[in-house]
């Protein structure tokens, strides 16, 4: 059995969607940041970083996004192609989102909902910056069903992100095939039940708080 340590975030629903797609039994702990939960030195033995999502498989611990879903993808034999260029391809695109999308929407959100101050440079800076990674992923779906050829754990890293677009006051506008793609990994029976996972907070309102509160600490 695999343990989930996760919370309603585009960095936990990766994993959630990768476990369901896959069909491994896990279980799910979900962390309260207001609670600090993801800090405490338990916590901390299983991820040094004091971030979601961790897992915890048989006793071996796996941090960060990107590894846990090559090491799931590994693990059940899908999701990531055998051989070498495919699965450099899948690789390519997944660590495209780690070291792209990922940090630069993560900032757009911090810039564009969470900071006390309004910086116009920094809110432009990085909204930017994922609009031009949303294009580069718009190009690349113009020429392949999914980012990898065949779906894999690269749409399932990426997707999560672009779907909450709007939180980081990003559009989509005249981009067709990301558009495509989106709502065809939407449409998926185990994204839907990975996206449930855990349950969501309340409110936008709880959860800039939350984000808020983080900030200052
Ligand atoms: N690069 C890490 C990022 C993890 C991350 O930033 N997690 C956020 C939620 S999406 C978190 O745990 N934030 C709580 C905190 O910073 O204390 C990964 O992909 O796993």
């Amino acid at each position: 059995m695999i343990d989930l340590y996760t919370a309603a975030t585009p960095n936990g629903h990766k994993v959630s969607i990768a476990l369901e797609e896959l069909g491994l039994p896990y279980r799910v702990h979900a962390l309260s940041f207001d609670k600090q939960e993801q800090k405490t030195p338990e916590f901390l033995r299983i991820n040094p970083n004091g971030r979601i999502p961790a897992i915890v498989d048989d006793g071996f611990a796996v941090f960060e996004s990107g590894a846990i879903l090559i090491y799931l993808a590994e693990r059940a034999g899908q999701l990531l192609p055998a051989d070498a260029k495919g699965r450099s391809r899948a690789i390519q695109w997944l660590m495209f989102q780690m070291g792209g999308v990922g940090p630069m929407q993560g900032q757009a959100n911090v810039f564009f909902r969470y900071f006390p101050e309004k910086l116009q440079g920094a809110i432009d800076r990085y909204q930017h910056e994922t609009r031009r990674l949303y294009e580069v992923l718009d190009t690349r779906l113009g020429e392949a069903e999914y980012l990898a050829g065949d779906y894999s754990i690269a749409d399932i890293a990426t997707f999560p992100w672009v779907r909450v677009h709007d939180w980081a006051g990003v559009s989509l506008e005249g981009l067709v095939h990301l558009q495509r793609w989106l709502a065809a990994i939407e449409a998926r029976p185990a994204v839907q039940r990975g996206l449930q996972v855990p349950a969501r907070p309340t409110d936008n309102e709880a959860l800039v708080k939350t984000a808020q509160t983080m900030l200052i600490r």
